[in-house]
């Protein structure tokens, strides 16, 4: 169906690819089965079983949002909710509950014909009940029976990121206001159930890594495609453009985040969000791009001479870039900390950038005092998943870095390492052959038993590969 992943092919390929002119299906509509979701059900209710008995979670999708004007903004469930579900829809509530023989259930928009007419069809209880619950009920019906599992549950553990609204009614009717008069109420707990459901997600399943790797694969596409269309392209948006075409061709219907597509200066801007200046020879372009499959998002940067060939400054930045990438992705093995690639990268910049004359000092000086942090201006990385910066605890603060990082790595886990250096404009102290100047390079990394994975392997990152990419 797919012509490529990097096993069939192999990274050695990828150069020709870029006139390859196969059709390709693609991975439209995509989605992982239904015992996927059925099975992360039955390892959440077993931790609400370990909470004691007439325990209740209630998990919240993603409310509709507005645009502008009547227009609402393209619906995309919330991560936990599908996670849980697989249901697609606003306006679903799920419960889980340990009491009963029926301990999934779904509640549903009524199905109206009118409405379907316009805006596609809804599932309806029948469509809930495809979808593995136990029971479902339609609104207003199933308000009734929500206040009542409420009423009769203890312990109310809620998963709800986004809908103000909601969280409030339920609140509300599991911590009424008013006073007791002695009827043994008011002795219900509620919990933030969040972090159970990312601790579930931070680990991924092979579906999962199967799903991730697909996004990926559709976004190393787009990459190139960017790439190529960068040679002729006289705005940022056709460059932006070519990495969307390309990744909805393939079956992404949207992307895991908004494409930034900066040239020369603006690929210091580290989340640019216009995409639409003109283009001037000899510029640098970054592109951080991304495509979702499946409900799971990819996330890769790259940073290229449109003209094919780095200037010597831009590929000593670049190759300072690369080896603080390697050094990062190095630390990426079973039980090192999550900030360990942020310490390594950091320090192979902070000592590039003295050798490079941009800042001035002895190395270890330059690294302690944290100067560098001048033009390193994030982190190395996050969690990747269905969420382009995924669910997942990072564990304590480090004391140095004041962010979180302790959190030991275990096989499952998915994170990019995205080392950058930025020198924009205007930069004091800084030769101008330095200015305008802005690298990223992201990959999303597997950290398994025998090391870390580079999911994204298979799109040119050394300097030389990118130039013969561009050739
Ligand atoms: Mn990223």
């Amino acid at each position: 169906m797919f012509r490529r992943t990097g096993m069939i092919f192999g990274c050695a390929a990828v150069a020709a690819l870029l006139s390859a002119q196969v059709p390709i299906a693609g991975y439209h509509g995509l989605r992982l089965p239904a015992s996927f979701f059925a099975g992360n059900r039955e390892r959440l209710l077993r931790q609400l079983r370990n909470m004691g008995p007439g325990t209740l979670a209630i998990i919240k999708s993603m409310p509709e949002q507005p645009r502008n004007g009547d227009g609402e903004q393209a619906f995309r469930q919330d991560s936990d909710f599908y996670y849980l579900t697989g249901v697609e829809e606003p306006g679903a509530v799920a419960l889980l509950s340990t009491e009963g023989d029926k301990p999934y259930t779904l509640l549903v928009r009524p199905r109206d014909p009118k409405r379907e007419a316009w805006n596609g069809p809804r599932l309806g209880v029948e469509g809930a009940l495809g979808h593995g619950a136990d029971q479902a009920f339609d609104f207003p019906k199933g308000d009734e029976l929500l206040l009542e599992a409420i009423k009769k549950a203890q312990r109310i553990v809620l998963v709800c990121n986004l809908d103000r609204e909601f969280r409030i009614k339920i609140l509300d009717a599991a911590l009424p206001l008013g006073t007791d008069n002695g009827h043994g109420l008011f002795r219900k707990s509620v919990v933030d159930g969040r972090h159970i459901v990312a601790e579930m997600r931070s680990i991924k399943q092979p579906l999962e890594i199967d799903m991730l790797q697909k996004a990926v694969d559709v976004s190393i596409d787009g990459h190139l495609a960017a790439m190529r269309a960068s040679r002729t392209a006289t705005n940022e948006g056709q460059v932006a453009g070519a990495f969307e075409g390309a990744v909805r061709g393939l079956g992404a219907r949207y992307l895991g985040y908004d494409t930034i597509a900066g040239a020369g200066n603006q690929s210091c801007i580290l989340h640019y969000p216009f995409n639409d200046a003109p283009l001037r020879s000899g510029e640098l372009q970054l592109m951080d791009a991304g495509a979702e499959v499946g409900y799971y998002s990819a996330d890769i940067t790259r940073s290229w001479p449109r003209n094919g060939k780095f200037s010597t400054e831009q590929r000593a930045l670049y190759d300072l870039a690369f080896k603080a990438q390697e050094a990062g992705i190095a630390t990426c093995t079973v039980g090192s900390p999550h900030i360990a690639a942020h310490y390594a990268a950091s320090r192979v910049v902070s000592d590039g950038l003295v050798d490079l004359g941009i800042l001035k000092g002895g190395k270890d000086e330059v690294y302690m005092q944290g100067d560098w942090k001048r033009f390193f201006i994030h982190g190395t990385g996050h969690w990747l998943g269905m969420d382009v910066h995924d669910a997942g605890d990072y564990g304590l603060k480090d004391p140095i870095y004041r962010a979180g990082g302790r959190r030991l790595l275990e096989a499952g886990m998915v994170l990019t390492v995205e080392p950058g250096i930025y020198i924009p404009k205007g930069s004091e102290g800084v030769e101008p052959k330095w200015q305008g100047i802005g690298i990223r390079i992201e990959d999303d990394i597997l950290v398994t038993e025998k090391g870390p994975k580079i999911l994204s392997a298979c799109l040119p990152r050394k300097a030389e590969d990118v130039e013969r990419a561009l050739r």
